[in-house]
């Protein structure tokens, strides 16, 4: 018989894209537009993935070797056609081909939408995990879901925040298998009776979880993973009688309801009605998840005992912590399997990740919800709870307290590992949120420091500076990061840092154009200063106005002084329902307002705030950016990833010792790395202190003139919300912060004005930032959690 999975011959990719365009996009080259071409080099591209990914099933089935699902209500992936290209090692091939036909094959690529499916740092990071996973070759699955509507697309008016829906999938996607084969019910509410000695839960409401597969290509395309994408479906599609009685709204409701599921992301929960969707979403995804995991499991063994030698299960935050009694669920209802090995059997093979200790944003659902959603994972969790009380009688700690179930607690009692994502954060979860839990099981907390993924944020995202470390270390680096150490004999070549500068100066070249195009002018020649990250209190977005405001009014005072020109670049997204951080935005576009038009500074400062900050505009703006600002309150930012990006694209850091900044600051080095600010410890004493606000406002002239600019309406609002925080209860410690952060300022500047020193930072910064690969970060987890071995084929 004909060997039906040896590999199609290879067509050349021009013919490959052609071939799409007419047979795949039904067009002629003649008419068709970017979007047509873009589309029908996503399908030769993704052609040649499918190979390997079949190769790479077959080899982890042939090895029996362990697989990890990555669990996560986000991945934010954003574009996906250049990232194939890259790995795939065919991006001269794709010029080429494209010039032939006229285009510009990066202006085609740039046509794709961003598969905007998270918030910030957290789905960010399951992405360049997708990634690495696939480039280290170890077996794993995403699972999440496929919101019809990512992330909301930001607007200005009048300076504030508009919100508009995100619509990624308003035209085809073709990065995507659909999976009609592969559909679970997945039930809500309803009762739960015993019978013949067992629990039976009896759910009244189901839909249907639906797969949709997309293959993620390591580097060199040696290997491919899946993310699987579920969304909701009614088990019925249609009430047809209803819809023949003229009720059209009726007939359509079951469908409605169930596919509200899979419609937002993270919809506003400060509504009852938000928080039962988004518990709703949460056990969705992972109910089917589990049952997938199963099935692939039961294919292959028969012995459920098994499960923890073959199946890694990690929870990318809590999201997904109703994993553990939903496997109990499984192991001890379903298969008959004793409560505490199922207990034992479920912690065996999940692992949970924490990313904040912040405590409003610890998941906590109340036991009322809770019961009439998911009746039985309620009983189970008592159970849960109750054991751990038994083996543990002088434990404080408690998964259910308060009328609410607090699911921080849950995940690391069902979980054998729990990980911070830096070594601060890792420490203070030790010491805090997880003190109790720590001191009943001290080998639980281990620390995996986060990492980005060099092929998107250098290879992709700054392909001049990528081509310079090729031509200085050789090839090889790109999956070997630690290998750029070999940059620093060149920070002493005057040749070499003059290349580098002309990159950095290129990159900024490239921005300036794009920002013009956005009404933003800026000047190439000014330093680029840019903060980009969810708005939030506790990043500090308003230090960094504070700070603007200050600058320009000394500006002002001696506007034919020796300043250094700045642009000050903002970027970033506020929830909704977040007033206050909705206030920081509308403030930073006020102040840039006033600043921008202002003929006797503005050539010396600029502020610009493009609007929709997303992973695309990212990889614009990290490679251009000399100075990242990491200013978060110590002990808040858990970890930062964008701070890594920064660092390895040769940005220096001015940041306060935070999350991963520690990290950071240790290995390029602290004469490399402008540090400010009051320490976790010492914040946490400062806010002890009576009118610490106040105290810091009356030490520092320049806030409080920046202050009381703000305040008597210099930027057209008052924005008391602002102005009353800082100066009150100023719980982020933006008054105490302030001067430390002037004076750090104010030496970027002078460092700035010195070229070479600067750059000789700035490459040292690049040439030490290998460890902040994910790939390092995922070979963690593999040893310390998972227990997962790489494979590889060929
Ligand atoms: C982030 N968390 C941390 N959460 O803030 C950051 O320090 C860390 O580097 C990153 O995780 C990766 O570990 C984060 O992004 C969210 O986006 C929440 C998701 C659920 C809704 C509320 C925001």
């Amino acid at each position: 018989m004909k060997d039906l999975t040896a590999a199609i011959p290879a067509t050349d990719l021009r013919s490959a894209v052609l071939q799409h365009l007419k047979y795949s996009l039904g067009k002629d080259a003649e008419h068709a537009t970017i979007t047509d071409w873009r589309q029908a080099l996503s399908f030769a591209i993704r052609d040649r993935i499918v190979d390997p990914w079949f190769a790479s099933t077959r080899e982890t089935y042939a090895r029996q070797g362990k697989r990890v699902f990555y669990l996560s209500m986000e991945f934010l992936i954003g574009r996906l056609l250049e990232d194939a290209v890259v790995n795939l090692g065919l991006l001269d091939e794709a010029h080429e081909t494209f010039e032939g036909f006229g285009l510009d094959v990066r202006t085609v690529m740039a046509d794709e939408p961003d598969a905007a499916l998270g918030n910030g740092g957290l789905g960010r990071l399951a992405a360049c995990f997708l990634e690495s996973m696939s480039t280290l070759g170890c077996p794993a699955y995403g699972y999440g879901i496929r919101y019809e509507h990512g992330l909301f697309r930001q607007g200005f008016r009048d300076g504030r925040q508009v919100e508009a829906p995100e619509d990624w999938l308003s035209e085809l996607h073709a990065w995507e298998f659909e999976r009609p084969e592969a559909t679970i019910p997945v039930g809500f509410g309803g009762e739960v009776r015993e019978l013949g000695g067992r629990m039976v839960w009896t759910p009244d409401e189901r839909v249907i979880a639906q797969a949709t597969d997309t293959p993620i290509i390591g580097w060199h395309g040696k290997w491919a993973n899946t993310l699987r994408l579920w969304s909701a479906r009614p088990e019925t599609v249609f009430d047809l009688d209803r819809f023949n009685a003229g009720d059209y709204f009726g007939a359509a409701e079951a469908e409605n309801t169930a596919r509200t599921i899979s419609r937002v992301l993270y919809p506003d929960d400060t509504t009852e009605e938000g928080k039962r969707l988004r518990l709703k979403q949460e056990f969705f995804f992972t109910a089917a998840s589990l049952r997938d995991i199963l099935r692939r499991f039961d294919t292959e063994y028969d012995d459920l005992s098994l499960l923890p030698s073959k199946v890694a299960i990690q929870l990318n935050d809590t999201h997904p912590a109703i994993a553990g009694p939903e496997l109990v669920r499984l192991l001890h209802d379903e298969r008959g399997m004793d409560l505490p090995r199922a207990i034992e059997t479920a912690r065996g093979c999940l692992g949970y990740t924490n990313h904040t200790l912040l405590p409003e944003a610890l998941e906590r659902w109340s036991e009322g919800l809770m019961g009439s959603l998911l009746p039985r994972h309620l009983q189970l969790i008592e159970r849960i709870d109750a054991a751990h009380a038994e083996a543990h009688p002088d434990r404080r700690v408690t998964m259910l307290g308060d009328g609410d179930v607090h699911m921080g607690p849950l995940a690391f009692s069902m979980a054998h590992k729990v990980n911070g994502v830096s070594g601060l954060h890792t420490e203070l979860m030790k010491e805090t949120v997880f003190a109790e839990l720590h001191r009943l099981h001290p080998e639980r907390i281990v620390n995996q420091t986060n990492g980005v993924t060099p092929r998107r944020w250098m290879v992709s995202a700054n392909p001049r500076l990528s081509a310079l470390i090729t031509e200085a270390i050789g090839i090889g680096w790109a999956d070997d990061l630690e290998r750029l150490a070999e940059l620093e004999p060149m920070a002493e070549d005057a040749g070499f840092l003059e290349r580098f500068d002309a990159i950095k100066r290129a990159n900024k070249v490239d921005l300036a154009g794009n920002l013009a195009g956005r009404d933003l002018p800026v000047d190439p020649d000014a330093m680029f200063d840019v903060q980009i990250k969810r708005i939030h209190e506790y990043k500090r977005q308003h230090l960094n106005v504070l700070e603007t405001i200050a600058l320009w009014q000394e500006m002002r005072d001696d506007p034919t002084g020796d300043w250094t020109p700045r642009v000050k670049i903002f970027g970033g997204k506020a929830a909704p329902g977040y007033v206050f951080a909705k206030e920081i935005i509308h403030l930073i576009n006020a102040v840039g307002d006033v600043i921008n038009a202002d003929p006797a500074t503005n050539h010396l400062l600029r502020v610009a705030y493009p609007a929709n900050y997303n992973v695309s505009l990212a990889e614009r703006l990290i490679p251009a950016a000399e100075l990242s600002q990491q200013i978060s309150t110590a002990g808040k930012e858990a970890s930062g990833t964008g701070n890594m990006k920064f660092a390895l694209n040769g940005a220096l850091t001015i940041g306060t010792l935070d999350g991963a900044n520690v990290e950071i600051r240790e290995l390029v080095g602290a004469e490399n790395f402008f540090l400010f600010g009051m320490t976790a410890s010492e914040v946490v004493a400062r806010r002890e202190m009576h009118d610490h606000a106040r105290a810091a406002i009356e030490a520092d002239p320049r806030l409080a003139r920046a202050l009381d600019a703000i305040r008597s309406g210099t930027f057209g609002d008052r924005f008391e919300a602002i102005t009353e925080n800082v100066s009150g209860q100023d719980y982020f410690l933006v008054s105490s912060d302030f001067s430390d952060y002037w004076r750090a300022s104010r030496e970027v500047d002078a460092a700035w004005r010195d070229r070479a020193a600067w750059n000789r930072m700035a490459v040292l910064n690049t040439a030490r930032s290998g460890w902040f690969s994910s790939d390092r970060t995922i070979r963690g987890y593999m040893r310390d959690i998972w227990n997962a071995e790489a494979l590889s084929i060929g």
